[in-house]
Formats: C-alpha cells, sequence, structure tokens
C-alpha cells in the first residue's frame, strides 16, 4: 500500500475526495484510495484496517457524509492517525456529517477538517505534514507549496474595478 490510505464511504464521495488525492500527487506523496462503507460493508472496513497495519500506511484520510461514522470505525481498528473529511450530504449540506467526525467521545481520536473540497484538499495537506517530519523532501514541498500560495496572493493584491 501506499504512505496514505484515501477511503470513501461511497463512490459519490469521490469528487470531493479526490481533492485530497490532487494534493498529495502534489506533494510527491503516494496515495491509494479504496470506497469502504462503515455500514454496507463493515467486514471490508475491517480487513482493510488489518492490511494497512501489515504494510506501510502512514496515515489515513476517511471521508464520509451523513450520519458518517466511517473515520470513527477505522480509527477504532488501527493507532494510525486518521484525518475526517465530512463530505456534504443532501440533505443537511454535510453539517450532519461534520458533527458525526468532529464529536468523537475520548479515548478514540480523528482529526477533523473541513467540510468538502477545502476539507479535503487540507486533510491531504496535513498528512504530508505529517510525512514531512521524517521526510525532508516531502517536507520542502509543502514548503514550496507554501512558497507558491504566497506569491499567488501577492500578485493579485492590487484590485482594480472593471471599467
Ligand atoms: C455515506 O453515505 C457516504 O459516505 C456518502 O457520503 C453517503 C451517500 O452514499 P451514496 O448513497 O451516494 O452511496 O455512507
Amino acid at each position: 500500500m501506499a504512505s496514505v490510505l484515501i477511503l470513501m464511504g461511497s463512490k459519490s464521495d469521490w469528487p470531493v475526495m479526490q481533492h485530497a488525492a490532487t494534493m498529495l500527487e502534489e506533494l510527491g506523496v503516494s496515495w491509494e484510495a479504496r470506497v469502504v462503507s462503515a455500514h454496507r460493508t463493515p467486514d471490508l472496513l475491517q480487513t482493510t484496517m488489518a492490511e494497512a497495519e501489515q504494510t506501510d500506511v502512514k496515515v489515513i484520510i476517511a471521508g464520509a457524509g451523513g450520519a458518517a461514522h466511517l473515520p470513527g470505525m477505522l480509527a477504532a481498528f488501527t493507532c494510525l492517525p486518521v484525518f475526517g473529511v465530512p463530505v456534504p450530504s443532501k440533505q443537511l449540506k454535510g453539517l450532519d456529517s461534520l458533527l458525526s467526525i468532529v464529536q468523537m467521545p475520548k479515548g478514540v481520536a480523528v482529526g477533523t477538517l473541513a467540510v468538502g473540497q477545502a476539507g479535503a484538499a487540507n486533510a491531504g495537506l496535513l498528512a504530508a505534514q505529517v510525512l514531512g517530519t521524517t521526510n525532508p523532501a516531502i517536507q520542502d514541498a509543502v514548503r514550496a507549496f507554501r512558497s507558491k500560495q504566497r506569491e499567488t496572493v501577492l500578485e493579485n493584491s492590487t484590485l482594480e474595478l472593471d471599467k
């Protein structure tokens, strides 16, 4: 397996979760993405975590929507860091996903990112920062990303009215 395992509750989550993969690509971090549902395939969830524990996976990113128990269930099966991404839901726009993921009871930790694409991208960034603590090339890539972002802001710092 790759360094970062991206899991999601449904293929319908991929348009959001692919932003985590894009960020990891940009930072030179290997990733693998799979669909694993906490309530539709609970057995697969358990075997996937057992597999992750035996390979080189360092960080898990988990995206889910609605009653989003996937990140918490994954965290229950591993001591690898789990970052949860609340995926926007049809009815409640992801507020349900956010509260489900962020309100983990004491004793099992899930790091929760923002709802939607920004959260997915930041989950990739945060995973890279974790890996960067022991991998200088990845840390350099994160620094370069920050510098590029800064330059973009400075280039666009003066605003003019369209005439
Ligand atoms: C969750 O239910 C998934 O994470 C997804 O966000 C949501 C809806 O899934 P589908 O009905 O689109 O498969 O388990």
